[in-house]
């Protein structure tokens, strides 16, 4: 990226009152464009508070709808229209209707990485930080989890008192990783704290030393005194990691934790889509209002 498109970046910035927001799986680059680096549910409040007309959303589709969702007075566009979440995709509004018909006594939770509409079927979402204090609060017994079923079993170990519906759906990036390749990056860094993302495996979260979101690996590994730590979530966050901590070290826990879906988005992308105006992210008022629902109820946790 060449300082003239910085410069028209910060132009077009002034121009439409706008902000950049990038999630912590973001390629460096982008990352390093942004007012605010943070986790899906982070960005999406501070898009909500901040005086700003044009939202630009670097991340994937569900982000850019939940920043939407909760300021739907802005324009909110994501750079990239074609960047979405697998996961997200594993479960539609009439899977979870029929799934709701199946077990209707059921509270349902969506993780946030689902699409507005199953937001708007939901009775509250959760993130991956909040995900237990969230089922914690529901007075039913009865749950269905959309749409990880990593995150729900990890979960749901923690409150064996309730009975959770998994879903069948997963990261693919995150559900990659295997045993095997934990306890082969443990012999290559013996000595190093494993830090792990609840989309991960059941098996693989086990091994962990601390198991949390972006936000929450980002935090353990500010306030550790360990030198060395293995990564076991998305390679993006590595920037903002050794940006922080340039007297720690990273490993990434296998070379395949990357979202294709993340990496789309470029500096280029941002400068078009400012330039443009583009992927305006429109939602029925219907929907919005449903999906704020949800929203604001895990607000209320
Ligand atoms: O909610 C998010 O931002 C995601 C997808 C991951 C995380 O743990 O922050
Ligand atoms: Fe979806 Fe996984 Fe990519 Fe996150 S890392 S956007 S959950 S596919």
């Amino acid at each position: 990226m060449n300082n003239d498109t910085i410069k028209e970046i910060k132009k077009f910035k002034e121009e439409r009152k706008a902000i950049i927001v990038a999630h912590n799986y973001q390629v460096g680059e982008v990352q390093e464009l942004a007012d605010i680096v943070g986790d899906s549910f982070t960005l999406s409040r501070h898009c909500a508070s901040v005086d700003a007309e044009v939202i630009v959303f670097c991340g994937v589709h569900f982000m850019a709808e939940s920043a939407k969702i909760l300021s739907p007075e802005k324009t909110v566009l994501l750079p990239e229209i074609d960047a979405g979440c697998p996961m997200a995709d594993m479960v539609t509004a009439e899977e979870l209707i029929e799934a709701k018909k199946k077990h209707p006594e059921a509270a349902v939770v969506c993780y946030i990485n689902s699409s507005a509409e199953v937001k708007a079927e939901s009775d509250i979402c959760c993130t991956s930080s909040n995900a237990l204090k969230v089922i914690k609060s529901i007075p039913q017994n009865e749950i269905i989890f959309v749409p990880d079923q990593n995150l729900a079993s990890y979960i749901a170990r923690q409150v064996p008192e309730k009975t959770i519906h998994l879903w069948k759906g997963f990261c693919v990036t995150h559900h990659r990783v295997r045993k095997a390749d934990v306890q082969k990056a443990l012999e290559l860094h013996p000595d190093a704290v494993l830090l792990i993302h609840p989309e991960c495996r059941p098996e693989v979260v086990e091994m962990a030393d601390f198991v949390g979101s972006t936000s929450q690996i980002i935090e353990y590994a500010r306030n550790s005194s360990a030198k060395k730590f293995i990564i076991g979530t998305e390679m993006g966050i590595l920037h903002q990691l050794n940006k922080e901590n340039p007297d720690k070290q990273f490993f990434l826990l296998s070379q395949g934790m990357v979202c294709p879906n993340m990496k789309k988005t470029t500096a280029e992308s941002v400068y078009n889509a400012l330039k443009h105006m583009r992927y305006r992210i429109e939602l029925e008022p219907d929907i919005i209002q449903r999906a704020q629902g949800a929203l604001e109820a895990m607000l209320k946790v």
